[in-house]
């Protein structure tokens, strides 16, 4: 049986990763729903029948006990109604301000998201409930999420792109933390570390998800278990649009057979 994990596009990729390290034994699907590419432009209404529709698809042929919606811009809208349609659990990921409210130490911390998370009112609820006392400066781009595509499928990454983008975070000389609210972003640290003007701590979900996702598995009944004898590695990717060889590389490359 399968972990479904789920985005529009490349961007649920890092959060797969590290359900990788953190579940090594356990079969990952991932569906990289590429056509639909940017979910941030879609209704409530929209995202709810595509995310039910490409995971009802995917039972008919796979066996899978876990959905993973791998994006920030979907999770913040839909996870309550497609837990209600669905009998599986569902992991969502939804920005980090917890934990970056906690490690700041200006107190002055930087959301950077797409422009639909940025604004959405379950993002308001996260900055009121875990981040009071800090200053919150929030910055919307679907720019990142672009370069981040280009990343995987090997075009290279324009800094003064990317410095573009920052300048409304970087230009707060005392904010420390930046809250990678967009599961496309992890992949871009490296380039943002590079043209951060002084140190700063990137916090992500990725590993907190990954740690959910175990703890549900190890929930005796949640999930559907099969003897540890017959389990065979197999990880599968899909892309509902065209795969850059790239990407059909990378993908290769973390044990993932390209279907
Ligand atoms: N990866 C998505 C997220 O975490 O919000 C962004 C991609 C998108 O569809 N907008």
């Amino acid at each position: 049986s399968f972990i479904l994990v789920l985005d529009s596009g490349i961007g649920g990729l890092s959060v797969l990763h590290e359900i990788q390290l953190l579940c090594p034994d356990h079969p990952l699907l991932y569906l990289g729903d590429s056509e639909a590419l940017p979910y941030g432009d879609k209704s409530e209404a929209w995202l709810i029948n595509r995310l039910l529709a490409l995971t009802e698809q995917l039972m008919t042929c796979y066996l899978i006990d876990m959905l993973v919606v791998a994006c920030n811009t979907a999770s913040t809208v839909v996870l309550g109604p497609i837990r209600d349609k669905l009998n599986i659990p569902v992991v969502g990921v939804v920005p980090a301000i917890k934990p970056a409210a906690q490690r700041s130490e200006s107190r002055h911390i930087g959301l950077l998201a797409t422009p639909g998370t940025v604004h959405r009112q379950y993002t308001d609820y996260l900055v009121d409930c875990f981040a009071s006392g800090c200053q919150v400066t929030r910055v919307g781009t679907t720019d990142l999420v672009v370069l981040a595509e280009d990343k995987l499928a090997g075009r290279p990454v324009c800094p003064d792109r990317l410095s573009q983008v920052m300048e409304p975070l970087f230009c707060h000389s005392n904010l420390d933390t930046i809250v990678l609210g967009c599961t496309h972003f992890p992949f871009l640290k490296p380039e943002l570390e590079q043209i951060a003007p002084r140190a700063i701590q990137w916090i992500d979900s990725g590993k907190a998800v990954a740690r959910q996702v175990k703890s549900l598995l190890n929930l005796p009944g949640s999930v559907i278990r099969f003897p540890v004898s017959n389990r065979i590695k197999v990880n599968h990717a899909l892309f509902t649009g065209a795969l850059p060889e790239e990407l059909a590389a990378y993908l290769m490359q973390v044990g993932f057979t390209h279907i």
